[in-house]
């Protein structure tokens, strides 16, 4: 009997993906680049199942079923490339090869294109939730050829997580890069939501002076409200978790963070499509900023920083933070929703936002119980274009109002770098406030520049230049936005 899919890549996510592939009943054939690793496999954890090893592509193409389903789990980049170059002449018409790794969007767009041309079917697929989604469950987001969605559903929907209602953490996401463009967005959110949590814990830490049980105990209180999900349940567990000598482990970890570019791209599309994304954006600066430690420890000297107490009831203090952690990352889902709204558009991937927040609902890093109010959301609203104003989120947005700026403005006092939490707030100021100053920002461009602005009093599309000094000319620039 054939295999029902092959897989390509037999580090932690190949490995554990194929043995999650098995459990469902698919028979699976697996390669790697390092032969010997396809027999360590075969003898180790795929020992006694229905795994089957191929030593070359040759091997590969040969022992599965047609249309042939491959699938990449290797490095993203040129290794993706190199793999699909050496197969393509391997493979008949309408075969398809799937890329499970973390690539860049533009990557997918161009080999679904490429592909094409040669009767190969791409699909570009987010896989998320580490070692232990890839083994029991992932959120799983493809997108690319739709042809081949049909052949790689049952058995993507089969592995998949699932959400309460035993509904998959999979469904087709859009043409071209769209999975990969979810997915990218996913782990920029993952990147917003990690900052929040940590800048609450530094509050609490520094200028609340709680120890390392009393943050455990508030995390796990926290984990039974609305902010539910399974980064604040690992955070009380690293929290709470002592080293040899009785210590938290947490304090000895060198305070630099490490970054593999999915936050900083999300950042990247941001800027080139002009949606203000700041919650995740900061979150990626923040990394930044934790990277520059020798420079950090130098200027705390240099300036004389002192310690920063928060004074006060510690109780109410912490409700507070955790209405402003929620509040924020409401902005920070809301910022990231208009990006894939944004990119949608742009691309006429035609996205589902419900089913979006439906793939993150389970398996993934982001999950979380708020994942549901947000399908709900979209399901009243497909085309919500501010998540915060929702009925459900806006109510939450205007309850935590007092208690959100209470804690950013308390930061600033004291010197608690909140860049996150301070940000969302400056945000949700400027999309609340009808009028901003840019107008006297596009006189000052029409002053130096003569770049032209347009009249409240005027319809929109009509463009004005004034000679503010009587000294320039009445040219104006060629009017345009990039
Ligand atoms: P890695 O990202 O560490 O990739 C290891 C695989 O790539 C091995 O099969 C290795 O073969 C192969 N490879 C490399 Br590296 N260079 C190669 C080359 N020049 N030619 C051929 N093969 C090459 O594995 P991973 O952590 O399992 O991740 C796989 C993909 O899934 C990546 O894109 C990753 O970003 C993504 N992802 C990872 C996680 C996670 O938690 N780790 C989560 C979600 C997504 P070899 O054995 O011969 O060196």
């Amino acid at each position: 009997m054939k295999g029902d899919i092959g897989v390509i890549g037999l580090a932690v996510m190949g490995q554990n993906l194929i043995l999650n592939m098995n459990d469902h009943g698919y028979k699976v054939v697996a390669h790697n680049r390092t032969a010997e690793k396809v027999d360590e496999f075969l003898q180790g954890p795929a020992k006694g199942t229905n795994i089957v090893g191929a030593y070359s592509l040759q091997e590969l193409v040969d022992k599965l079923e047609s249309p042939r389903k491959i699938m990449l789990m290797v490095r993203a980049g040129d290794v993706v490339d190199s793999f699909i170059d050496k197969l393509v002449p391997l493979l008949d018409k309408g075969d398809i090869i799937i890329d499970g790794g973390n690539t860049n969007f533009p990557d997918t767009n161009r080999r679904v294109a490429a592909l094409k041309e040669k009767g190969i079917h791409f699909i570009g697929s987010g896989v998320s939730g580490g070692e232990e989604g890839a083994r029991f469950g992932p959120s799983i987001m493809p997108g690319g050829s739709p042809e081949a969605w049909p052949f790689v559903k049952p058995i993507f929907q089969a592995i998949s997580a699932k959400t309460e209602n035993d509904e998959p953490c999979c469904d087709w996401v859009g043409n071209d890069g769209a999975g990969h463009f979810v997915k990218m967005v996913h782990n920029g959110i993952e990147y917003g939501d990690m900052q929040l949590i940590t800048e609450a814990y530094q509050f609490m830490k520094d200028g609340l002076g709680m120890t390392h049980d009393e943050m455990q105990s508030v995390f796990i209180e926290w984990n039974k409200t609305e902010l539910n999900s399974y980064l604040v349940e690992i955070t009380s567990d690293i929290l709470g978790y002592k080293d040899t000598d009785g210590e938290p482990l947490v304090e000895k970890i060198l305070d630099t963070a490490g970054q593999k570019g999915t936050g900083k791209w999300t950042g990247i599309n941001a800027l080139d499509m002009g949606i203000p994304l700041t919650l995740i954006t900061e979150s990626v600066f923040a990394r930044c900023l934790s990277s520059l430690k020798d420079q950090r420890v130098e200027a705390e000297e240099l300036f004389g920083k002192k310690e920063s107490i928060v004074e006060g009831d510690k109780q109410v203090w912490i409700e507070a933070l955790r209405q402003a952690l929620l509040a924020s990352k409401i902005i920070s889902y809301a910022q990231g929703f208009m990006l894939m709204r944004e990119a949608s558009n742009e691309n006429g991937w035609d996205l589902n936002y419900g089913n979006v927040a439906l793939m993150w609902r389970g398996g993934c890093i982001i999950r979380s119980a708020f994942l549901s109010n947000i399908r709900d959301a979209y399901d009243i609203d497909s085309e919500l274009s501010f998540l915060g104003s929702d009925s459900y989120f806006k109510g939450i947005l205007e309850n935590s109002m007092s208690a959100w700026r209470k804690v950013a403005a308390k930061s600033m006092e004291v010197g608690i770098p909140m860049p996150s939490m301070t940000s969302a707030l400056t945000f949700l100021d400027g999309y609340t406030t009808a009028r901003l100053p840019a107008n006297l920002l596009q006189a000052q461009r029409d002053y130096f520049g003569a770049h032209t602005y347009e009249r409240v009093d005027k319809p929109k599309g009509e463009f004005f230049h004034t000679n503010w000094t009587g000294k320039g000319g009445d040219v104006s620039s060629t009017t345009y936005n990039s």
